[in-house]
């Protein structure tokens, strides 16, 4: 196995509008993230994954960008930026950047010329036809196609009408678009995320889908299109091969077999991607606000089967959430009795795997999803649209409040927990969106005081991953032999054996026909007078070493 830095890392994903504010103005800021360098060091992590901080008019949160050089005048200055990349630089730490180039924003000076007139140069940059030209759907409900007045025609969004798909077929388009990334690089930034990146190809001859569920409508006929690997090879060759850098892809609508045309070590294209099989395992044929039930079993499956897809010829990474996702311990854990145990049995998991770790803002505290009480707090894009569109379709939006509450993005995006003050030490005016009523328990400064909290368990376990190659490296087995409550495997390698227990339940977990003679505990997230030979606690995880 090649070593690589990236493989060593921990990423931790910053949601800047979230993470802190500096001036006042209620939304977070780059000064902000300044102010928090310090406790991101304390907590250990390497890489920061900043998501978009560009010049946007906000429709989706700044995924819809306006400005690719310029920073959003609510996150501050190229100024601010240029301190910030110092600060991560002087704290050995590494600064990746959001690339989002599927769309642009609809007030993108491209998009503005390309829609003045057929015969633009800047009309390539985009998909304009002249009749609707399939049934396609964008992501957030509704037509994939807008008309535009201005010249009778219709152009794609995947996304929102505000998010128009730029055209890669343009060799011009991509061309701007290495030459934009070149100079973020030349600034000194450690590589990108890249956003949806499995949809920049299009089917240009643009079928129809007669598929039921959307995933399936992703996965077959938007994500993985004819050019996306020669166009990902020629960005590799054109940037990426210049520098020291890495990225990570967002894959959604990737199946495991296609992994590693994105990411084999021969293949010359990206370093790892974000999979989407256990984020998308309990949404229904309508999508995440349509759940069905989500079975434990497949859960672990999902992993094995991802670990033995990728990693003899490249590397995963491992999440459990992040801004478009519920919590984590809301989700896959117990966020109420056992919030603590389970929110440290989660960082276990995500710590242990194989595959390069990212942790979402807030998860370092076991922060928990919001589930406000009214439609008027919720802020995301995707969530107004789902009630739009169930108002329009007669049903009963009370209905739809409590799937929202489990599974809006806001979830993820409500601001930090910094301490007991006001909107919880975020801002000292008004947060552009609710602090989570229950920060008087859960925010930073009692868990950074709290030598057991959750925050000081992240901060082990990337110790121990960091001193203990084997977690990085090794090879990964999962033992348990679908239990129902028990995720068990093994991570080895020709000097170590480290096993891993985690009860994902409410009950008592029988272990005793576990062989647990010579071996070493090396961190549990119990007492260790409570540990007991014949069983876990609920909830309860340990690392054992052989
Ligand atoms: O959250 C989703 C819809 O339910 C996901 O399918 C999401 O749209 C998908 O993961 C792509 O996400 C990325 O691109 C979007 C942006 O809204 C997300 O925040 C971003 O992570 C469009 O740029
Ligand atoms: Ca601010």
């Amino acid at each position: 196995m090649k070593k690589n830095w990236w493989k060593e890392a921990v990423i931790y994903e910053i949601y800047p509008r979230s993470f802190k504010d500096s001036n006042g103005d209620g939304i977070g800021d780059l000064r902000g993230v300044i102010e928090k360098l310090d406790y991101l060091k304390k907590l250990g992590v390497d890489v920061l994954w900043l998501c978009p901080v560009y010049d946007s008019p906000n429709d989706d949160y700044g995924y819809d960008i306006r400005d690719y050089r310029a920073i959003i005048k609510e996150a501050g200055t190229m100024e601010d930026f240029n301190e910030l990349l110092v600060g991560v630089h002087d704290r050995g730490m590494k600064l990746i950047m959001d690339l989002v180039v599927n769309h642009t924003s609809d007030e993108h000076e491209w998009f503005q010329k390309s829609r003045e007139s057929k015969e633009n140069p800047y009309r390539d940059f985009y998909f304009w036809k002249p009749e609707k030209p399939n049934n396609w759907q964008s992501f957030f409900g509704g037509d994939a196609w807008e008309y535009d007045e201005k010249t009778g025609e219709w152009y794609l969004h995947l996304f929102t009408k505000k998010q128009p798909d730029l055209n890669w077929e343009n060799p011009t388009v991509r061309e701007k678009i290495y030459s934009m990334m070149r100079f973020w690089l030349n600034k000194g930034v450690d590589g990108f995320r890249m956003d949806v990146i499995s949809l920049i190809s299009k089917r240009t001859d643009f079928p129809d889908t007669n598929l039921d569920n959307f995933a399936d409508v992703i996965e077959q006929v938007y994500a993985n299109g004819p050019r996306v690997h020669e166009f990902l090879r020629e960005m590799n060759e054109e940037v990426m091969s210049g520098y020291d850098i890495t990225t990570v892809g967002e894959a959604v609508g990737v199946p495991k077999e296609k992994a590693l045309l994105y990411v084999g070590d021969d293949r010359g294209e990206l370093n790892m991607i974000f999979q989407f099989d256990h984020m998308i395992m309990d949404s229904g044929p309508g999508g995440r606000f349509d759940p069905i039930h989500r079975s434990f079993i497949q859960f672990k499956k999902i992993f094995r089967e991802w670990d033995e897809a990728v990693s003899k010829k490249g590397w995963n990474s491992v999440y459990l959430d992040n801004h478009d996702y519920p919590r984590m311990v809301s989700r896959f854990g117990n966020d109420k009795i056992y919030r603590r145990e389970s929110a440290k049995l989660l960082a276990m998991m995500l710590l242990t795997m194989r595959g390069t770790p990212c942790i979402f803002q807030g998860s370092e505290l076991g922060m928990t999803n919001v589930a406000y009480p009214f439609f008027e707090d919720y802020r995301d894009v995707e969530t107004r649209h789902a009630k739009e569109a169930w108002v329009k379709a007669g049903k009963d939006p009370d209905e739809l409040l409590k799937y929202v509450q489990k599974y809006s993005r806001d979830n993820a995006r409500t601001p930090m927990q910094w301490n007991r003050n006001k909107h919880a030490g975020f801002t000292e005016g008004s947060p552009w969106m609710k602090v989570n009523p229950n920060y008087m328990t859960i925010n930073a400064k009692d868990s950074v005081n709290d030598q057991n909290s959750i925050f000081w368990f992240y901060n082990r376990l990337i110790t121990i991953r960091k001193n203990n190659p084997v977690l990085v490296y090794g090879e990964y087995e999962q033992t348990d032999g679908d239990h129902s409550q028990l995720f068990s495997y093994i991570r080895e390698d020709e000097d170590d054996l480290l096993h891993i227990l985690l009860n994902f339940s409410d009950e008592l977990c029988d272990i005793s026909d576990i062989n647990l003679e010579g071996v070493e505990l090396i961190l549990t997230n119990q007492l260790e007078s409570e540990l007991h030979q014949n069983h876990l606690l609920p909830w309860e995880a340990r690392i054992y070493q052989l």
